[in-house]
């Protein structure tokens, strides 16, 4: 643990109103659930966020004046880095489990998606990120996996209060074309190797694989403003597009 490693950027989900029971006390200010990636460059594809049912996430005060969500431990790390509200420590105005928060309505930055839903991943890691993970499903298989898990399986949503319209709307967004996958990679992917859910472990490993450093190296963006361009060459840009526009924050750990 600590700090000084990998940096990610955290995704800014705003929480709309109003808010739920657990977090009703917080009325009028700004919520955030806030999503480690690897991959900015593919946020113009988000369709959902995922957490995890069972992980215990808190809510706490940033030096903004801004609120979070994540995990206790991703929290900690931004204490040290000097992101909380307080140097060094955690403010925390509610706790909260993965199922309090399900199924809430949010804003996420460059999605085509007005609105988007939290939804239950039940492969996400506690130890890992802020335990809150964006959904890309065009362009990662672990995403896709879950989210046609959930698009198949009526009993799986009701038994996580996930109603119709928060999934079966959401469809994979084409934009990064790859050679030989075409402009759905993860899809893709998934077909070839007859992926039958997110448990299907070695598959999913097998089909990240793949996909990845094809995609980084001879990938090219679909979307508007990018079009053409190499998927390692937007990643920086777009990234700080989104930090400069308040839709993201770098985090290390
Ligand atoms: B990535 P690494 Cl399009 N549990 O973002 C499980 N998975 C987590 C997580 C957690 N606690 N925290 C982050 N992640 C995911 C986008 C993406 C990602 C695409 C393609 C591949 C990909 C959209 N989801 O990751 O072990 C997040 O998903 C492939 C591994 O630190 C994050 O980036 O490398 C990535 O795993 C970080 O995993």
């Amino acid at each position: 643990e600590g700090v000084g490693g990998q940096e990610y950027t955290l995704i800014k989900m705003k929480l709309l109103e109003p808010y739920p029971a657990k977090l009703s006390s917080l009325a009028g200010k700004k919520i955030f659930l806030v999503a480690a990636t690897l991959r900015p460059e593919t946020m113009f594809g988000q369709t959902n966020c995922w957490v995890h049912p069972d992980i215990k996430y808190i809510a706490y005060q940033m030096k903004n004046g801004e609120i979070f969500i994540s995990t206790h431990r991703a929290a900690r790390n931004m204490a040290y880095q000097e992101m909380t509200a307080t140097q060094g420590e955690i403010d925390i105005v509610a706790e909260l489990k993965g199922q309090d928060i399900m199924g809430l309505p949010l804003s996420a930055p460059l999605t085509c998606y007005q609105v988007i839903y939290t939804l239950p991943m039940l492969t996400i890691k506690e130890d890992k990120g802020t335990g809150v993970v964006t959904s890309v499903p065009s362009d990662s298989p672990d995403d896709y996996a879950a989210l046609c898990d959930l698009k198949r399986k009526p009993l799986f949503r009701s038994k996580y209060n996930v109603q119709d319209k928060m999934v079966l709307p959401f469809e994979p967004v084409p934009i990064i074309e790859i050679p030989d996958f075409g402009n759905l990679s993860a899809v893709a992917a998934y077909d070839k190797l007859k992926i039958q859910s997110q448990n299907d472990k070695d598959k999913l490993a097998e089909a990240k694989e793949m996909v990845y450093l094809k995609g980084f190296y001879e990938g090219k963006m679909l979307v508007k403003g990018y079009e053409g361009q190499r998927v390692q060459d937007v990643k920086k840009p777009i990234q700080q597009q989104m930090v400069v526009n308040g839709g993201a924050v770098l985090y290390m750990e």
